[in-house]
């Protein structure tokens, strides 16, 4: 992933030089990448062809690199540390970072419109319009609206839930869904199984991130550790205590791997991730 990224955006000594250095700053070197291992792992059940598969996977981890370069900003978190390196307006500054969150978000769907992707143009539009509802204001965008707003508030469990599967589980669950959408089409049992398996792996990462955020230091995750509390977030861990929020990350895991059993062997690597959501340690 980090060498077809770094094909795709553009080069650094392209005009408008800065903006692409810090567009290349803000994607390249460091993140899990969890989101494009979920596509590819997703496409070994439909035998994707490799290439639409990097095309895809690319267009959600720019989104979601997009999604941290603004979360950072000071009108929203306000962040200094991201992935181990100061976030991308302390490197560069604020307007650079709001245009570099702006062009990546064009770039994704600049890619998804992509010759390469799809010789099936009605299976192209569909990946264009998951991604657009998933990162925008019924997923993503919205997700983090109500996270904004809810800080200092009481929020109930299910509306934790509501607003994690907005923020954090829609681009999860997208990646999922263009990884497939790369390939042979799955029958209706199998959409509905990884549906299912995306949902709980995408609200198993939001409680295992609240749960990294309170227990583990800051030189481990790369960012702030503590953030929650000092910003009197409501957070999976103030709501039901450390251990509750464990068991329900491992409850979560567990519906995951179950729903993966109609793949058998196929979903190996589906498999693997649903393990290393629940069990990272950053
Ligand atoms: C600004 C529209 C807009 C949305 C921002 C995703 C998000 C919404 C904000 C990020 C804040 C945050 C820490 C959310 C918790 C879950 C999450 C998305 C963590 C970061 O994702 P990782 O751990 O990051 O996959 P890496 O760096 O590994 O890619």
């Amino acid at each position: 992933m980090e060498s077809v990224l770094a094909g795709l955006l553009p080069a650094p000594e392209l005009a408008p030089q800065r903006l692409h250095k810090a567009m290349r700053y803000a994607v390249l070197g460091g993140g899990k990448r969890v989101r494009p291992l979920l596509a590819f792992a997703a496409a070994e059940l439909t035998s994707a062809p490799a290439r639409r598969v990097e095309i895809a996977a690319s267009a959600v981890e720019l989104i979601h690199a997009y999604s941290l370069v603004h979360d950072d900003l000071p009108c929203m978190d306000d962040d200094d540390l991201r992935r181990g390196k100061p976030t991308c307006h302390v490197e560069f500054d604020e307007a650079t970072a709001l245009l570099v969150g702006d062009a990546l978000q064009t770039l994704a769907f600049q890619l998804l419109a992509h010759q390469e992707l799809c010789d099936a143009p009605a299976t192209q539009l569909e990946m264009l319009k998951h991604l657009a509802i998933a990162a925008g204001s019924r997923g993503m965008a919205g997700g983090q609206a109500i996270d904004l707003d809810s800080v200092g508030k009481s929020l109930s469990v299910p509306e934790l839930e509501f607003m994690h599967i907005h923020k954090t589980g829609a681009l999860i669950r997208a990646a999922v869904k263009l990884g497939t959408l790369c390939g042979e089409k799955l029958d209706k049992p199998g959409e509905a199984a990884l549906e299912h398996y995306a949902k709980c792996i995408g609200l198993a990462f939001q409680v295992v991130d609240d749960i990294l955020d309170a227990e583990a230091p800051t030189a481990t995750l790369g960012k702030t550790a503590g953030k929650d509390a000092e910003q009197n977030k409501p957070t999976y861990v103030t709501l039901l205590g450390a251990a509750t929020a464990r068991d329900f990350a491992d409850e979560l895991h567990h519906d995951a791997l179950a729903a993966l059993e109609i793949f058998g062997e196929r979903a190996l690597r589906l498999r693997q991730l649903a393990d290393f959501v629940v069990k990272r340690q950053y």
